[in-house]
């Protein structure tokens, strides 16, 4: 017997909605699959996102720590080698003289930077970012008021630098921007204003790159020749802040204390009391000039000459001002400069200081030896 046919149910016949609801499950199917993809994604870039806050939160709290040293830092202040004093005898000290204007329309100024270990005391070693050839401060530049300065730089160290020179009327993202190591940078300008000026490496954290040794002296001498002295000396003032003693091994920057403003040592031409073992001279009568740049990163220069008198001081370093006369004391700013012209009759042992005694301590001082004299200096 046949079944009964009722039972064999008919092969349903797609309707259009069912087709339409095939279709629906199949881009649903899809959309599952593409939100799938992009919450993998999303996961993945979330996991990203942690990494980069998580290094972020670091960062910050690395920078934060370094602001919130707390004190007291390391001071290595005076720590010298047994054998200090022959060492100082031996050192050879930076040549404070001044050198004299080239001669042209057009003066050509190489300097290369370089990682470079120098003395900055006696058996003192520290590893700075300097000048080849000169270590820290670096070349004294020496124009006439209408000369055009051509300055090339070539970044011989290991770290992006720069040169920014106060003396210079230029845009400074143009000519005072960023080397990359082994590349080099030229710009030119014109020497108009008559002074003594500051260089120094201008590339972030500024306060680093000075610290290290970055800086120097540019005299531009005025049109009207000014009064005639008999000796010419440049002094660039500093101070060094170290992370050891740096005689067994040379010291590093020490940043935190550069931002406490605890220095180790203060120098004229980046070595402590170097004139004091090698004194400048002059002879009685005479009238000394001296050029002074407060290179910092910090410290002003309380520019004093004890026993003389500061006869004419052109204060800010500014040439087209007239000088004040017979003064005591002038502060030379960070990042500013002096002229001091100083005449004494007298035989002996002037010491020219930072009257911020502390630096005086620490190595800011020298002597002008005037004649031959017999005896020490007090100071
Ligand atoms: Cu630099």
């Amino acid at each position: 017997m046949a079944s009964y046919s009722a039972h064999q149910r008919p092969r349903p016949v797609e309707t259009e909605s069912a087709v339409f609801a095939k279709v629906a499950a199949l881009l649903l199917g899809i959309l599952v699959a593409v939100l799938g993809f992009f919450s993998l994604l999303m996961w993945a870039d979330s996991h990203e996102a942690r990494d980069a806050a998580a290094e972020l939160t670091e960062a910050t709290s690395d920078i934060a720590a370094d602001h919130n040293t707390a004190l007291p830092l390391n001071s290595f202040a005076g720590v010298v080698p047994e054998n200090s004093l022959e060492l100082a005898a031996a050192h050879k000290p930076y040549d404070a003289t001044l050198p004299p204007v080239p001669a042209g329309d057009l003066v050509k100024v190489q300097m290369t930077l370089k990682d470079l270990t120098v003395e900055i005391a006696p058996g003192v070693k520290y590893n700075t970012w300097a000048f080849d050839g000169h270590g820290a401060p670096g070349p004294v530049v020496n124009v006439r008021e209408g000369q055009t300065v051509e300055m090339t730089l070539t970044n011989g160290g290991s770290i992006p630098h720069s040169i920014d020179f106060h003396a210079a009327r230029i845009a400074p993202n143009v000519a005072f921007k960023d080397v990359a190591p082994g590349d080099s940078i030229k710009f030119r300008f014109t020497a108009s204003d008559p002074g003594v000026f500051m260089y120094h490496c201008g590339t972030k954290p500024v306060l680093a790159h000075i610290a290290n040794g970055m800086y120097g002296a540019i005299i531009i001498q005025p049109k009207q020749a000014l009064p005639k002295v008999d000796n010419e000396y440049v002094l660039v003032g500093s101070e060094w802040y170290l992370n050891g003693d740096g005689i067994e091994e040379p010291a590093s920057l020490d940043f935190a204390k550069a931002r406490a403003r605890l220095s180790d040592w203060v120098t004229f031409n980046g070595y402590a009391n170097q004139y004091v073992t090698h004194p400048l001279t002059a002879d009685p009568g005479e009238t000394t000039r001296f050029w002074v740049v407060a290179a910092g990163p910090t410290n002003n220069v309380n520019f004093h000459v004890v026993g003389g008198m500061l006869d004419r001081a052109w204060v800010n370093g500014g040439l087209t001002n007239p000088p004040q006369t017979n003064v005591q004391t002038v502060i030379v700013p960070a990042g500013g400069g002096g002229i001091f012209d100083v005449k004494i009759d007298d035989e002996g042992l002037y010491p020219f200081v930072s009257h911020a005694f502390a630096d005086v301590d620490l190595g800011q001082v020298g002597l002008l030896k005037v004649g031959n004299p017999k005896g020490t200096a007090s100071h």
